[in-house]
């Protein structure tokens, strides 16, 4: 039989917790009665309702018919219930909705899971994290900056002349619609990672160790040997008495550290806008130990010069200090670049740049 509040003739203490105490037993069964949304709002409904709910025939049948001098020990005890009825029709709704309701129309347990595969390591990303861990044991911190670059940090603040021809349409890949913009900072993607260590350098006094390893993209039609996208390693040390046998020692420190310590490296003078002197640095050749030949056949990565070119560097550019608030009288340092993508094609042997980039994950799994 459903619960009915009952009349109160008797307004004594145990009266009155008597029927509180059957009131609330009958909260209890129809709480644990619930098992739906809608038995929930009929629950609520039935006890909460502000027109004709049990709390509002508490306060009209026991609370208002009460005689003045009980007044007020009914009135605390409805205020109890009440207490006691919203507790219930909240903690019920929780029930409801927190615990997983494991009954066979809403989860059926025997269906297969959904399978979530692995993906696998990528070449590039594994390529990029082996020469990063180099210089991080070489006190080298890392850091990371926007792939949208302006023009002013891309090229400007690099010692770029306005006519460069990296400066060109052909190579850059600008960003539409900023011809209202001053020259400066019109945007575009950033063609190498350098612009990082501009805002290092604006951000950190010296001295200063960091590696940025990162994407930059050049307006390249994709072959086997190209991409618009790709990958390059920077770094760059400055300090007070940072020269050329720094640059040397670490980088030659850094290929035997990657490749092993037999290997040998060669510098021979390059350029670049933002180092003087620049120099192209080489390493003896990995495939083919520095002989050009395996055997009789000729060695196909070094092309039998027993040298593979590795990376750019160089002593910065004294001019670049003042883009950043550096005197050029009291430091120096030097900074180098490599690109990823063909070295990682290099070592894992794959003959095209494009598979890197399709994203097929039988691809990746035969270099995890
Ligand atoms: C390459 C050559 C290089 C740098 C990058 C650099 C950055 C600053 C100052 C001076 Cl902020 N230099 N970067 C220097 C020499 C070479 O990259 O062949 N990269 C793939």
């Amino acid at each position: 039989m459903a619960y009915t509040v009952p009349k109160l003739d008797d307004y004594s203490p145990q009266a009155l917790d008597r029927a509180a105490a059957e009131l609330l037993r009958a909260l209890e069964t129809e709480s644990a009665a619930v098992t739906n949304d809608s038995d929930w709002k009929t629950f609520r409904d039935r006890w909460m309702a502000r027109k004709n709910g049990i709390l509002t025939q508490l306060n009209d049948g026991w609370l208002k018919a009460a005689p003045g001098p009980q007044k007020r020990a009914v009135g605390q005890k409805v205020n109890e219930l009440k207490a006691r009825v919203e507790e219930s029709v909240v903690a019920t709704e929780k029930r409801l909705k927190g615990g997983a309701d494991l009954s066979a129309e809403s989860l059926d347990v025997t269906l297969p899971g959904t399978r979530r595969p692995l993906g696998a390591e990528h070449p590039i990303t594994r390529t990029m994290n082996d020469i990063v861990r180099v210089f991080q044991h070489m006190g080298y911190s890392i850091a990371e900056g926007p792939e949208i670059e302006t023009d002013y940090y891309n090229f400007e603040s690099l010692n770029f002349p306005p006519n460069h021809p990296a400066r060109d349409m052909q190579d850059t890949i600008f960003i539409a619609g900023q011809e209202t913009k001053a020259p400066r900072d019109r945007l575009l993607l950033r063609t190498h990672t350098s612009p990082v260590q501009i805002r290092t350098m604006e951000k950190q006094k010296p001295p200063v160790r960091v590696v940025i390893p990162g994407r930059v993209y050049r307006n390249d039609a994709p072959d086997a040997t190209h991409s618009p996208m790709f990958h390059q390693v920077e770094g760059l040390a400055v300090d007070t008495n940072i020269t050329f046998r720094d640059l040397k020692g670490s980088l030659d420190h850094a290929m035997k550290e990657l490749f092993g310590s037999s290997v040998k490296t060669r510098f021979r003078p390059s350029f670049f806008p933002f180092t003087e002197p620049s120099a192209e640095v080489l390493m003896s050749c990995i495939f083919c130990g520095g002989g050009g030949y395996q055997g009789t056949q000729r060695c196909p990565n070094c092309k039998t010069s027993g040298w593979i070119e590795m990376l750019g560097a160089g002593m910065v550019d004294p001019a670049l200090y003042g883009f950043v608030g550096y005197d050029p009288q009291k430091v120096s340092g030097f900074a180098f670049g490599m690109g990823v993508d063909r070295l990682a094609a290099m070592l894992y042997g794959v003959p095209d740049l494009q598979l890197f980039f399709s994203g097929d994950v039988r691809f990746f799994e035969q270099f995890a």
